[in-house]
């Protein structure tokens, strides 16, 4: 039996890129003798400064999202990271297997920082993959089904694991970051060299509760390579290769199905077409977050029922690293 964990953190709208590199595939791992844990890292969010009702109301929207992708709480743990506090309580122990080295090489970290320079970041954003491997490390998580960007994460994560083993003996299962083929990194709309982010200005990127006719706009005005020909090479026609891993994002159909499809037609009819399969796509998923997110009381009971599964296997796992490093 795998155990697959993996979270989504409540800081923004929630975008295409993250429907696309992780959550449509979480409901996927459910079942097959599988136990899967999904949940809101909400703790992860004050490294940016956040409005309290903002934050409270966004964890909220995410475990709605959750629910609407199809996570089955009867079936996953659906969990609040500041529900269980286990993951503070391992997040600081670990703080203490880790080097500043290794902090210092984290990438995200690193782009982060760019604006205010390392000194004006607050700590919090510093140590963020640190209370992240305390995420995964409490569960024993197996494989862990993320975006292109946290792969670095999770390998932190693993040599910490191991390293933390070697010296008390086996404690953790080492974890390993599961990505898409396609779709693992999807792109800005406008700037097909940057990773498409919900912290990006509005135009670079289409949210999961975007309208029809502003989801059209946006592929319309998206940017595209200088030839008119719908086919993918990432290296050569990144912008049209985006675009396509987009398509079959929403579509499942392979990269040469699309290929054929779009042959000997232009760009212009394209993104025609994949304005409306997303906005159809959005408008069904759209219905369904109306639905879980109006019955406010309901989502709160899935969430603190999902916490207290959890809070028993992240107690457990707490107990066991305090006995071996020595804290009563
Ligand atoms: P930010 O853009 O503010 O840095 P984020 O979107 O990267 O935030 P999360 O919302 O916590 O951060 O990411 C959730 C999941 O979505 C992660 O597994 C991440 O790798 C994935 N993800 C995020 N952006 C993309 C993208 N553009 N393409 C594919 N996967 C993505
Ligand atoms: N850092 C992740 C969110 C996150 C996460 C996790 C993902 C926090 N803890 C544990 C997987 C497993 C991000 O996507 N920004």
């Amino acid at each position: 039996m795998k155990t697959i964990l993996s979270g989504l953190k409540p800081t923004g709208e929630m975008t295409i890129g993250n429907y696309i590199g992780a959550m449509k595939h979480w409901p996927l791992t459910q079942g097959k003798g599988n136990k899967t844990i999904f949940f809101v890292p909400n703790a992860h969010a004050l490294t940016a400064r956040q409005d309290p009702k903002e934050i409270r109301k966004r964890t909220l929207d995410l475990a709605a999202w959750l629910l609407t992708v199809g996570i089955d709480p009867k079936e996953s743990t659906i969990l609040i990271q500041s529900m269980v506090s286990a993951h503070s309580e391992l997040f600081w122990i670990l703080d203490n297997y880790v080097t500043m080295g290794e902090l210092n090489r984290m990438t995200q970290f690193k782009d982060k920082s760019k604006k205010l320079g390392p000194e004006g970041q607050l700590v919090g954003l510093y140590s963020y993959p640190v209370l992240m491997a305390a995420d995964i490390l409490l569960y024993d998580s197996n494989e862990v089904p993320v975006g292109e960007d946290q792969i670095q994460h999770v390998e932190l994560t693993r040599d910490i694991a191991n390293r933390f083993n070697k010296l008390y003996g086996d404690t953790f299962v080492l974890p390993k970051a599961t990505v898409p083929k396609y779709g693992a990194r999807i792109m800005s709309l406008d700037e097909p060299s940057v990773k498409m982010s919900k912290s990006d200005h509005p135009d670079s990127y289409i949210a999961l509760g975007e309208d029809k006719d502003s989801v059209i706009k946006k592929f319309k005005r998206a940017v595209t390579d200088s030839d008119s020909v719908v086919s993918y090479d990432k290296a050569a026609k990144p912008a049209i290769s985006n675009l396509i891993e987009i398509y079959i994002g929403f579509t499942d159909k392979s990269i040469e199905e699309v290929e054929v499809l779009y042959e000997g037609k232009r760009y212009g009819e394209f993104k025609q077409d994949l304005g409306i399969i997303v906005s159809d796509k959005l408008a069904e998923l759209q219905h369904k977050f109306e639905d879980y997110r109006a019955d406010e009381a309901s989502l709160i009971e899935i969430l603190e029922q999902g916490s207290a599964k959890a809070r028993q296997i992240a107690d457990k796992k707490i107990i066991e690293v305090k006995s071996k490093i020595g804290l009563l």
